[in-house]
């Protein structure tokens, strides 16, 4: 029996069995609910079918409604005709068989039906709340009464998908499978066992009590990393309203708090974030049948902070890692360093004391290079200057496999300067991880002139199986991250010349949503770290604007929390920035010498002088072909510099504000301070045409 081209209706003896396929996961895209309610109906209008079993073609059961459909003027199906209500509604039983995700609107199906079971790899969630908006499908309703009323409010406040073995634990499921059942099979078989019980146990029957007090305790809990997002509130009430209402009543509750949040801002900006994660895997001008390699044996050369958390990266997801460093003394310093910070985890309590035992077993220090030469990629990690990088890289080349691909984790080098000391050159690109390595999910994948498609696409793979969002730069200084940062951090030290404080700038940075104010957050790198970039681009650059403000405290050994001194002071052996007068002081000083006028400014003014200078050397980046889109940039700077995510990203935010507003801005900034804000190209033509940042067509990759 074939029904719509999304569900079809099979039947298994006296089961009917109702198969979604819409790849290439089964979103509840067009036609795709109304095709499940066309099967159940017939289903039940069969006198030869006794129960139904719901499951899903290919990859996964459900993954949730249609992301792109929100937004859009697509109609949903109204309370009382939904899947859900023609679930509850239904005489005979529903089984959904759940393997891959049972997701959002694809967790709200399940719960709808009267059994669920699962094999052991499915994960449930109901994740909504990541996109800015709550379960709209009775999640927030079914939950609480299915696996309790703190279960739930966890699960949705959070978004986390839950293993099967747990979720059976929490209620959720009925049964999980055993390792390699047939998901089809078994789940007839369970669809023939309950075929005859009677009342069916449907879950909006049940009851969700719970104690009024928590609904409080979660909202507090939340307050810091939930500022100024309204999802996560909303999720909170639609839970409680679940405890207060009766079952009918919660649902027009949750579809209410569902309508306040679906065409909001933060919705939206969370949407297109969801969307330029994935778009950022695709690298649009290689062969499109290049393959990434695979790799089973890593290596990372040098034991430094970088060193031990990109092994950790390797160790976390499960690759036996071999590591090692110039001297003894640095491997052994580097182990311990890595045992501590999986310590810390463990007290935490974020990590078991087992697992961190099975992690430190995976990662094996090496004394040299004759035990990594069998080694199918490495990764180098040695001190950043190109004088120290290119011996390794010349006795890589010698040593290793001429097969082996050679990565280096510099943040600003030449890479093909570096590349050039090898005879593999199209073996090699540069692995760009951001600090703490195994805590920063962006791993920016850096493109000499040389390196082949697969070296590009293996290093691109290698990063998302170590848990990393792999975005593709170009070589250029900075590369992408951190040259499209460079202003930013020049401006924000600029600011204090003219009258701000640093105090005052990381309030409007915090309050903006970023989780530490820019100068906390120098203080924590090491202000020594700028110091030595600054002087380079200033060798190198006659026009170069020096910074010197941020010089002085250098000078005067204020290299951040590791001196007890920076930006802020810092009580020992604690890391809370204190406002500091001998730097107010300072920056008076200095900013007199530069006989610099004083002035006050307002929050948006700071917030706009470092973002914009930022959205500015955006437009060059992408002007020069140094990055396939703006929304890659936007990726970059979610996930390496702590960007609100609820916010997009720095171009979808500057969209939000208008490009020829933010043009106009940069303009007569130009005619204030001069060069540092010279419009680029690509700005001015954008704001000639009216287009959005987020449709500009840079340069071909170069
Ligand atoms: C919801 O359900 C609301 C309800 O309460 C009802 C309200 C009325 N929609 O991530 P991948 C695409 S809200 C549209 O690379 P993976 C994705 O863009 C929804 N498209 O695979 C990609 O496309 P492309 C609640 C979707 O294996 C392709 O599928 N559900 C959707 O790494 C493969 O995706 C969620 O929030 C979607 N729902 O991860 C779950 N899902 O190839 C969102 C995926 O063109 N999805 N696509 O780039 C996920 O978290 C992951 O995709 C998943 C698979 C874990 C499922």
């Amino acid at each position: 029996m074939t029904d719509s081209p999304v569900v079809r209706l099979e039947k298994d003896g006296a089961v009917g069995v109702i198969i979604v396929n819409y790849p290439p996961v089964n979103a509840l895209g067009p036609g795709v609910a109304e095709g499940i309610i066309d099967c159940l109906n017939q289903a039940n209008n069969d006198a030869s079918i006794k129960a139904m079993v719901l499951m899903g073609d290919g990859r996964s059961f459900i993954a949730g409604a249609d992301i792109r459909g929100f937004g859009t003027n697509r109609k949903r199906l109204p309370i009382g005709e939904r899947t859900y209500d023609v679930m509850d509604q239904s005489p005979k039983p529903i089984v959904a068989a759940i393997h891959g995700f049972a997701l959002g609107g694809g967790l709200e199906n399940a719960m709808g039906c009267h059994y669920r079971i699962a094999v052991p790899s499915a994960k449930v969630g109901l994740p909504e709340v990541l996109i800015g908006i709550l379960p709209g499908g009775g999640g927030t309703q079914r939950l609480p009464r299915l696996a309790g009323v703190q279960t739930a409010l966890e699960m949705i406040v959070s978004g986390r998908h839950v293993p099967a073995p747990e979720a059976l634990k929490l209620g959720i499921l009925d049964e999980v499978l055993p390792e390699g059942a047939n998901l089809r099979a078994a789940a007839v078989a369970y669809a023939n066992k309950i075929a005859d019980v009677r009342p069916l146990p449907r879950v909006r029957d049940r009851e969700a009590k719970a104690n009024p007090g928590i609904f409080d305790a979660m909202r507090k809990s939340i307050a810091r990393r939930a500022r100024n997002q309204k999802a996560p509130y909303n999720c909170i009430l639609a839970v409680e309203a679940a405890t207060a209402l009766p079952f009918e009543d919660g649902m027009r509750r949750e579809q209410e708090l569902f309508e306040e949040l679906v065409n909001a801002d933060e919705a939206k900006a969370l949407r297109y974030a969801f969307f330029a994660e994935r778009e950022v895997a695709k690298l649009p001008d290689l062969p499109a049948d290049v393959k990434p390699r695979d790799f089973t044996d890593p290596a990372v050369i040098g034991a430094g902070t970088m060193g031990g958390g990109i092994a950790m990266s390797f160790a976390d997801f499960g690759y036996d890692v071999k590591i090692m460093d110039a001297t003894q003394e640095g491997l052994d310093r580097g182990m311990e360093r890595i045992r501590n910070n999986y310590a810390t985890s463990v007290k935490r309590g974020s990590l078991a004391q087992d697992e961190m035992e099975r992690r430190m077993a995976r990662i094996h220090p090496v004394a040299g290079y004759d035990d990594i030469k069998d080694c199918d990629v490495v990764v180098e990690a040695v001190f950043e200057r190109m004088d120290v990088k290119k011996p390794v890289f010349a006795k890589l080349d010698e040593v290793m496999n001429p097969e082996a691909l050679l990565f280096s984790n510099t943040s600003a080098l030449d890479m093909d300067d570096l590349a050039s000391v090898t005879k593999r050159p199209d073996k090699i690109a540069g692995t760009h991880f951001f600090s703490p390595a195994n805590v920063m999910k962006l791993l920016e994948v850096v493109r000499p002139s040389k390196a082949s498609p697969e070296t590009l696409a293996t290093a691109m793979a290698m990063g998302r199986r170590i848990g990393k969002i792999s975005a593709m730069a170009g070589n250029t200084d900075g590369f992408v991250a951190n040259r499209s940062r460079a202003p930013f951090n020049s401006e924000m030290v600029i600011l204090l010349e003219e009258g701000c404080l640093p105090e005052q700038v990381d309030k409007v940075m915090i309050d903006f949503g970023y989780p530490m104010g820019p100068f906390a957050v120098g203080d924590l790198a090491g202000l020594d770290i700028g110091a030595e970039g600054r002087k380079r681009r200033a060798a190198a650059n006659p026009n170069y604007r020096t910074l010197p403000i941020a010089d002085k405290l250098v000078e005067l050994g204020r290299f951040g929390q590791k001196t007890g001194a920076g930006w802020y002071r810092y009580e020992k052996g604690d890391r809370t920035p204190h406002p500091d007068p001998e730097v107010a002081a300072i920056i008076k000083q200095v900013s007199a010498e530069m006989g610099i006028a004083q002035k006050t400014f307002t929050d948006t003014e700071i917030l706009r002088r470092l973002l914009f200078s930022s959205v500015n050397e955006a437009c060059r980046i992408l002007e020069e072909g140094k990055a396939y889109r703006a929304s890659d940039i936007d990726v970059m700077w979610l996930h390496g510099f702590g960007f609100p995510r609820y916010r997009g990203g720095l171009m979808f935010w500057a969209d939000g504000i208008g490009v020829r507003d933010v043009y106009n801005q940069i303009a007569s900034w130009h005619q204030q301070y001069g060069e540092r804000w010279a419009p680029s190209a690509l700005l001015r033509r954008l704001a000639e045409a009216n287009t959005p940042f987020r449709e500009a067509k840079p340069a071909p990759f170069a």
